[in-house]
């Protein structure tokens, strides 16, 4: 029936279906355990859709941990994760101690539908754009590269300055008001200690840099860290990633949202690329979206872990 349909997490939902769980997320959980999860509007996209974030908090000036998903709009499996998520941490507070422990002392912040306008022209015209949807002026394409749009090495190499390639960086760095937000939040909040934002896909953890091939101060401990990550996640299905720099593991790629949240101190910065390897690539079915949240999650639970004891 209709609200089997509607709550169903093992298939893609239009934006509306995906606003419809997130209500419902909250309707439930605000009367099961008060205010363990609000929604907090963090900026509106280029066509006015607000921008949605899920924050799971049991106390008042928390440190935080930021989860994102859906910033390249046809990846997927990353928004269906992320509602995913959203279902977990609601079902397991209270119940497993170490995500109890957690959030006892540090909110969850949840974007997960980080580029609106985006998915949105994914239903509606093209399954494959990827890129915001705001206009650019002298150029009849649209849309910027929201993960080639951010104040770190902005306008450098794997990044492009023609609006009509995938990887348009934009006329200036968080030009575009979906990555504004993200900005604005994160510098407001202060207290961000994991930064964490998911595509797909090519089963990778990845932590900064991207714009440059000087190790990061923290590459002993980022890299140990995504191992242990990446072995809790393969432990589940046994399905392989592999894990690094991001230049040195995908390719080079300047302005992207994990070296400016590194650079702006938050040391917990990762990258993933969830499943697949390139068989289905950006149309896994959907009879995967479960397996893929459950061994992802068990990726987030070490990273959160981690971040805890550190
Ligand atoms: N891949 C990422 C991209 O934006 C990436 C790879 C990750 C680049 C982190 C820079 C920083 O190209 C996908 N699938 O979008
Ligand atoms: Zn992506």
């Amino acid at each position: 029936g209709l609200l089997i349909k509607l709550f169903n997490c093992y298939d893609y939902n239009s934006l509306e279906t995906i606003n419809h769980h997130m209500t419902h997320i909250l309707w439930i959980h605000q009367e099961t355990f008060f205010n363990l999860v609000s929604k907090i509007v963090i900026g509106q996209s280029y066509e006015n859709r607000p921008l949605n974030v899920l924050k799971f908090s049991t106390g008042a000036n928390r440190p935080g941990i930021w989860f994102d998903t859906g910033i390249h709009s046809r990846e997927w499996v990353t928004q269906a994760s992320g509602i995913w998520f959203a279902k977990k941490i609601v079902t397991d507070y209270g119940r497993d101690p170490v995500l109890t422990d957690i959030l006892s002392n540090y909110d969850i912040f949840l974007e997960i539908v980080t580029n609106p306008d985006g998915f949105a022209y994914t239903h509606s015209n093209d399954r494959m754009w990827r890129k915001t949807r705001k206009p650019n002026s002298g150029s009849s394409c649209v849309g910027v590269d929201p993960n080639r749009n951010w104040d770190a090495g902005f306008g450098g190499a794997g990044s492009s300055s023609n609006p009509c390639t995938e990887t348009y960086r934009g006329p200036s760095a968080h030009s575009e008001p979906e990555v504004k937000a993200i900005v604005d939040f994160v510098k407001s909040h202060g207290k961000l200690k994991a930064f964490v934002s998911i595509h797909n896909y090519s089963q990778m953890l990845l932590y900064p840099y991207g714009y440059t091939s000087t190790p990061a101060k923290d590459q002993a401990e980022l890299h140990e860290l995504a191992r242990k990550a990446v072995t809790a996640l393969q432990s589940l299905y046994s399905t392989r990633y592999t894990y690094g720099s991001i230049i040195t593991t995908i390719y080079q790629a300047s302005g992207g949202t994990i070296d400016w949240t590194y650079n702006q101190g938050i040391k917990y910065s990762y990258t993933f690329e969830l499943r697949d390897t390139g068989r289905y690539g950006f149309l896994l079915p959907a009879d995967q979206i479960v397996p893929t949240a459950e061994e992802t999650w068990l990726a987030l639970m070490a990273i959160m872990e981690h971040t805890r004891n550190n």
